[in-house]
């Protein structure tokens, strides 16, 4: 997969790429990363990328100019089918099914905007479409992008090995993670629970699931709601919230 990150901080987005999972991917070359700096693409001596905001207010607007360059030289630069994506929270929700989306394209021009926002035209003429990581306010898209990256990348063919497989991981089933433990057995009195012990695989994977699944309704309702639970699955339901000590 090949990717292209427009920012006016380069190196913040290029450590995305040096660093564990996705690093990884990068050496092997399972994707590429390509920056491209609204900055290189301004013609002042000054190479200005931001300027006031028509109508007045507090902050500075990205600049079309030097910022469409950099989008269209991305663009060059990566196979036809890569979408322009804008990091914003006015986009729609950024979820595990997006992700999965996304590692499916050839490729993909991240937009990482910054000050109050870029120039509304850039996003009519450039932007294919809008994400949001969630209901908050980062200072610039680079994390975002580098979040949106790394959730990618990891689900491409190959970049996950058998041991740290994508396949059970929490969400892709549409539920929380259950609870992970290491040694040593006991820490300050907790023990770990005796059937990660027991050696018997199919009883840990039912008490996994039932963990993901209670802490799923305890935590996140909204997401069990989606499911539409099978009987099997409200009989764990039911025994994790009675183990609980509370009532359905
Ligand atoms: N939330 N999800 C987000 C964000 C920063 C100024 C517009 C978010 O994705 N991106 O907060 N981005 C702002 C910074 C320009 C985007």
């Amino acid at each position: 997969m090949q990717i292209a990150v427009v920012s006016i901080f380069p190196e913040m987005v290029r450590t995305v790429a040096e660093h564990g999972v996705v690093g990884r991917a990068m050496e092997r070359q399972l994707a590429a990363l390509r920056i491209e700096d609204p900055r290189d693409y301004a013609t002042d001596t000054h190479r200005t990328v931001d300027d006031r905001p028509y109508g007045g207010g507090p902050g500075m607007v990205l600049k079309y100019r030097p910022a469409v360059e950099a989008i269209r030289a991305a663009r060059t630069a990566l196979p036809e089918g890569s979408p322009v994506i804008y990091l914003s929270p006015s986009g729609r929700a950024f979820d595990q099914g997006e992700a999965s989306r996304l590692s499916a394209l050839p490729g993909m021009i991240l937009l990482a905007g910054r000050y109050e926002g870029v120039d509304e035209r850039l996003i009519e003429e450039e932007v294919d479409e809008e994400l949001s990581l969630g209901d908050f306010v980062l200072s610039g898209g680079e994390i975002a992008a580098m979040a949106v990256i790394d959730a990618a990348v990891r689900l491409l063919p190959g970049v996950l090995g058998d041991e740290d497989s994508a396949v059970q991981d929490s969400f892709v089933e549409g539920l929380l993670d259950y609870p992970h433990y290491t040694r040593p057995e006991e820490i300050e009195g907790r023990r770990v629970p005796a059937v990660l012990l027991s050696g018997d695989h199919a009883r840990i994977a039912r008490w996994r699931y039932k963990q993901a699944l209670g802490r799923s309704f305890l935590r996140r309702p909204d997401l069990v709601k989606k499911l539409q639970l099978g009987r099997e699955q409200q009989e764990l339901l039911d025994e994790f919230l009675k183990e609980q000590g509370r009532v359905t």
